[in-house]
């Protein structure tokens, strides 16, 4: 009955939530990356291959790497960038012997996603991830100390994050900046604040247009890559998506989409529509944008946000809050289906439950290293996405027949 591939993100070996349990939630694929290696450098084939093979021997399909990650001297333009640039193609062609051939990505500059509490307890007693920008002016204001940090912040939101900060105890203000500047997924990186302040100078003289710039140089030269070696790449939204740090952000909204799959418009240059991180901001029409640019998304994370009245948000259950699950999903089953009469070999598009909250026996366990991802809350996730599909499939009989297969 169903048509979406089903996937979960899995963070390789050391993950506590092993290929078995993913298969028991459903999934028939996983979607990782080799985060063994360092960002920047080549991935080589016969890691790549010795992955794909682990999956197969599991039963499951890689369906897509997330992320092969850009390093920061390719958005800045600066030290070894030509050189990882080269590597990044070379990543992509081994991927693209390898079958491997969807890669997702960020140009994210500094920090990936960002949340400020990673605890959040909500009123059922799960756990979710939450953003607060009072909480993240106490870390820009007085944690990174950054130059005319507070002037982004109104005269409010800079008393409160005072009364925050103050708050916290020594050891809570270590790990509130840890949570908050060790959010590369599947690696610490074990940044100090003095290293995100010299990450952060970097971009003193690199405005919106600029990044743009860096952006398009860096499109032009994988995307070919990309295309030759039979990869499609994915990039990922900002999150959130909105300037944070006083860096510019340049793939929050569905005017820089348009932008970016101009920039090189190519079937190999497209996105990972991830719904949680366009729905934190309330103007993106998710399904609208499904709409919108539907032949170039690749792969979808599906999840939701919920903002409160103080600008806040946090993570809501798959199908509460902003995102619309039944019109996101209706949305995707309609592109797959029309991909599919125009004959297109990539019609089936795989989405993962993004993120999940921490619930039942996960909250008993040893907080993980991947917050978000833990066992149940996502197969909830899936379970309730899954439905949706269903529910929609049994009830449009056109639809359910475009997509049979
Ligand atoms: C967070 C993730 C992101 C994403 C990367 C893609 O949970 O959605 O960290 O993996 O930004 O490059």
């Amino acid at each position: 009955m169903l048509a979406m591939e089903e996937s979960f993100r899995w963070y390789g070996p050391n993950d506590p939530v092993s290929l078995d349990f993913i298969k028991q939630a459903g999934a028939t694929s996983v979607i990782t990356s080799l985060h063994q290696i360092p960002y920047g450098e080549a991935w080589p084939l016969d890691a790549i291959l010795e992955r794909k093979n682990h999956l197969a021997a599991n039963g499951l399909r890689w369906a897509a790497v997330e992320s092969v990650p850009v390093h920061e001297d390719i958005k800045t333009r600066t030290g070894r960038y030509e050189e990882y640039i080269e590597n990044y193609k070379t990543s992509l062609a081994n991927l693209g012997k390898a079958g491997v051939d969807v890669v997702i990505y960020n140009f994210m500059p500094v920090l990936d996603w960002v949340r400020t509490d990673l605890t959040h307890k909500l009123e059922d007693g799960s756990e979710c991830l939450y953003f607060d920008p009072v909480q993240f002016a106490a870390f820009d204001i007085y944690l990174l100390q950054r130059k005319g940090a507070p002037g982004d912040y109104t005269p409010e939101q800079q008393k409160q994050a005072k009364a925050f900060f103050d708050s916290l105890s020594p050891e809570e203000r270590k790990s509130f900046e840890r949570d908050l500047i060790d959010v590369f997924p599947g690696t610490k990186m074990g940044l100090s604040i003095e290293d995100v302040r010299a990450m952060l100078a970097k971009y003193d003289s690199i405005d919106r247009d600029t990044l743009k710039k860096h952006y398009r140089l860096f499109l032009e030269a994988v995307i070919p890559v990309a295309e030759k070696a039979g990869v499609r790449m994915a990039v990922h939204p900002d999150d959130p998506p909105w300037s944070i740090m006083g860096l510019p952000r340049i793939v929050s909204c569905a005017d820089d989409v348009k932008d970016l799959l101009a920039m090189v418009d190519s079937p190999a240059n497209g996105l990972c529509f991830c719904t949680g991180s366009y729905s934190a901001s309330l103007d993106n029409d998710l399904p609208d944008m499904i709409r919108r640019f539907g032949s170039r998304i690749q792969v979808a994370h599906l999840r939701s946000t919920q903002k409160n009245a103080d600008g806040s948000f946090f993570e809501a259950n798959h199908l509460e809050g902003s995102v619309d699950m039944y019109e996101v999903v209706k949305a995707l089953l309609e592109e797959m289906a029309s991909r599919k009469k125009a004959g297109r070999a990539d019609w089936r598009l795989a989405m993962r439950p993004d993120h999940g909250h921490t619930m039942l026996d996960d909250l008993a366990k040893p907080a993980a290293d991947n917050p978000g991802y833990t066992a149940i809350g996502r197969l909830r996730g899936l379970a309730e996405i899954r439905g949706v599909e269903y529910g929609i499939l049994k009830s449009d009989k056109a639809l359910y027949g475009s997509l049979k297969s």
